[in-house]
């Protein structure tokens, strides 16, 4: 990410701002968490992967400002931490040219106060039930001091921006989705009953890692059987076993940008007729939810629609006897928008816009049959309708066949 990619974003931030408002953000929002999880909205308008930075920007009298505050590099704790960014890495990278110490936060800050009626920050979740975050914290004095300041959160403002996915964030996505499908070939070519779940996990993780990906974009799911049907299993410790549905839900992350492909395969080389059966029910309404995708559309219509067909779906198959009861079978939404978050801002109320990246994700899950069906693939909304970035998965049932029965011959 560099400072052409994340200039044009503080420029378009700066457009939101009125006079007297401001955004304050902190390179690490979750102060629970010993292992740094870099902020996205920081890395979103920063292009800057180091802990322990500060983003500030205002308007005032007309005019937009921006600075960077960074760590003082200290000699002693050189050997300990290795070097800091220096100001004239942090300058070249985010391309923002006011670079402070934090030491000069408050100093700086307490000037710039007195004009302040807003300020949007990266507070993370705030309920009673849990610790004060990082922003909370070095917010406070602010607040106390300034009470004529409103904080609000930074989502508010930053959401339509992030909703809508530049060229070099497509191209980022499509390599994390093209080497998660790699990944899941890979998985269904080597797999075999009685290996254990976490053995599928092992194949995925290492193809992405030799693929320029550093971390899973979310944890995988990887569900054999009965397993599938549990929505978030995620200990991924049980032995498959023949005539098992395997349900993979995955996505690598590629240059902190996140993909989220799920597919469903036989342990053995043929899907059986009841699998057949619940399997075409969820790909063809899938497609024909991919089929309503363009601007305008809004994700409502899209859940919407999802129920009805599963519904009527279950119907004729005889597994329920009202629609309604379709909500024991298939109990989740059928889309969220995808980004640097797997589960992105932009709202479950949203309307589609060009250049939003969504999942497309409906399921059927019958515990009592041991079996769970999910099909996910990540979609981009188009001036004219929809591309599937996915598309190259294999999701049908014959070539699944064909490449399981390839598989298990070469065993
Ligand atoms: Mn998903």
């Amino acid at each position: 990410m560099t400072a052409e990619v994340t200039t044009p974003r503080r420029e378009k931030l700066a457009n939101l701002l009125s006079d007297g408002e401001n955004i304050i953000v902190f390179a690490n929002s979750q102060a629970a968490l010993s292992k740094l999880v870099q902020d996205n909205n920081f890395l979103y308008l920063t292009g800057l992967n180091n802990p322990e930075l500060i983003y500030v920007a205002g308007k005032f009298g007309g005019r937009f400002n921006d600075m960077l505050f960074i760590e003082r590099s200290d000699p002693e704790r050189i050997v300990w931490e290795g070097e800091k960014l220096n100001a004239e890495e942090a300058a070249k990278i985010s391309g923002i040219k006011r670079i402070k110490y934090l030491d000069e936060f408050y100093a700086v800050l307490s000037g710039m106060c007195p004009m302040m009626n807003t300020i949007y920050s990266n507070l993370g979740f705030v309920a009673l039930d849990r610790p004060m975050t990082y922003p909370m914290y070095m917010l406070e004095p602010i607040r106390s001091k300034h009470p004529q300041i409103e904080i609000k959160q930074l989502n508010n403002l930053i959401t339509p921006l992030r909703k809508v996915k530049d060229e070099w964030e497509l191209q980022q996505l499509q390599k994390a989705i093209d080497i998660t499908g790699k990944g899941i070939m890979d998985a269904m070519e080597n797999t075999t009953a009685t290996m254990m779940e976490y053995e599928l996990e092992a194949m995925l993780f290492y193809r992405m890692q030799r693929n320029g990906v550093k971390n899973w974009g979310f944890a995988p799911i990887i569900a054999a059987g009965l397993n599938a049907s549990t929505l978030h299993y995620e200990k991924n410790n049980s032995r498959i076993e023949t005539g098992d549905l395997i349900l993979m839900d995955v996505g690598a992350s590629y240059n902190n940008y996140s993909a989220d492909i799920t597919r469903c395969f036989p342990a053995g080389a043929t899907f059986s007729e009841r699998q057949k059966q619940i399997y075409s029910l969820v790909l063809d309404t899938q497609k024909r939810v991919i089929e309503m995708i363009k601007p305008g559309v809004t994700l409502a219509e899209l859940n919407q629609a999802t129920t009805t067909l599963l519904a009527e779906g279950l119907l004729v198959i005889g597994l329920i006897e009202d629609t309604d009861d379709v909500t024991k079978y298939y109990m989740h939404s059928v889309s969220h928008f995808l980004g640097m978050d797997t589960h992105d801002l932009g709202g479950r109320s949203a309307i589609l816009e060009t250049g939003n990246v969504i999942t497309v994700e409906p399921g059927i899950y019958i515990p009592e049959e041991k079996l769970g069906i999910r099909i996910e693939d990540d979609v981009l909304v188009t001036e004219s309708g929809y591309c599937v970035l996915s598309q190259n998965i294999p999701k049908e049932i014959a070539e699944l066949e064909e490449i399981r029965k390839a598989a298990l011959e070469k065993k």
